[in-house]
C-alpha cells in the first residue's frame, strides 16, 4: 500500500489533487506557511512529508527522508526552513493546533516541542523527546485518527505548553505513525517555529501554575483559550 501511495504520487505529482496525507495548518508549518502568505517559496506537495522510519535510517525530525543531505528542506537552513516564528503564545498555555489530514492512513497524532538555542542549527529528535506535550481534557498524549483509511479529516486538538518552557524560538513537532503499514514505520511529520513568553506573573519562581491565575490573564492569551472555532474560520485553507 505504502509503495502504491508512492507510485501514485509521482504519477499524479503535476497534477493539483496530488495524492497526499496530511499537514499541520495550526500553528503554520514550515511545509503549509506558504499558503498563508508568509514569504517561503511554495510547496507543491505541503501535505506529503513522509518517511519511513528503520533504526539503521531513523526519520529526521521535521518530515525529511533519512538520506536527504543537510541542509534538509524542511530543518533551518533548508528551503522551507525559515525559522520564521508563526506564532507567540504564554507559558504554559493552552494552544489550538489543527491538522488537515487529507488522506488517512490511521494512528495517533503526538506533538513535542524542542526549544532552540542555536538559531541556525537544525534541533534533534532527542530534544523533542524531552518535551511531549499534553492533550488538554486527556490522559495520553496521542490523539487517534478517527477517519477511515484513505479519507480526510480536519483534527483540532488543544495542547498543553509546558509550565517550565520559555523560548525566542521554539519548534513545534507533529509525528503521526500511519497504523495502516504496521508494522513498518512509516511517518508523517511537519515542524512549527514558535516563540513562548514568560511574564512576571507566569514565573515559575514559587508561583502558582497558570489555571490558578486571575482569569484577567486569559484575556490576554485568549487566542489559545477559545474554542479555536473563530481561528479555523480564519486560518483554514484547505477545504
Ligand atoms: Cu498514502
Amino acid at each position: 500500500m505504502f509503495l502504491s501511495c508512492v507510485f501514485v504520487s509521482l504519477l499524479l505529482a503535476l497534477v493539483p489533487q496530488a495524492h497526499s496525507h496530511m499537514v499541520m495548518e495550526e500553528p503554520p508549518s514550515r511545509n503549509g506557511m506558504w499558503r498563508l502568505g508568509f514569504n517561503v517559496p511554495p510547496h507543491p506537495q505541503d501535505d506529503y512529508l513522509v518517511c519511513t522510519h528503520t533504526r539503521k535510517a531513523p526519520c529526521p525530525p521535521c518530515g525529511d527522508k533519512p538520506d536527504t543531505p543537510r541542509p534538509r528542506p524542511h530543518e533551518l537552513g533548508g528551503t522551507w526552513g525559515t525559522g520564521t516564528i508563526v506564532r507567540t503564545y504564554t507559558l504554559g498555555q493552552r494552544i489550538q493546533v489543527r491538522v488537515n489530514v487529507t488522506n488517512s492512513h490511521g494512528g495517533k497524532l503526538r506533538f513535542n516541542l524542542c526549544p532552540h538555542v542555536e538559531p541556525n542549527t537544525p534541533v534533534e529528535q532527542s530534544c523533542f523527546d524531552k518535551h511531549a506535550l499534553k492533550i488538554v481534557g486527556q490522559r495520553s498524549k496521542a490523539v487517534q485518527l478517527t477517519a477511515p483509511n484513505g479519507s480526510s479529516e480536519i483534527k483540532s486538538v488543544e495542547l498543553r505548553l509546558p509550565y517550565d518552557v520559555t523560548c525566542n524560538h521554539c519548534v513545534l513537532q507533529m509525528t503521526n505513525i500511519a497504523q495502516e503499514f504496521k508494522p513498518s514505520t512509516v511517518m508523517f511529520r511537519n515542524c512549527a517555529d514558535i516563540a513562548i513568553q514568560g511574564t512576571a506573573k507566569t514565573s515559575l519562581a514559587g508561583g502558582p501554575p497558570l489555571e490558578h491565575l486571575p482569569s484577567a490573564l486569559d484575556l490576554h492569551t485568549r487566542s489559545g483559550f477559545g474554542s479555536g472555532y473563530e481561528e479555523q474560520k480564519q486560518y483554514r485553507f484547505y477545504n
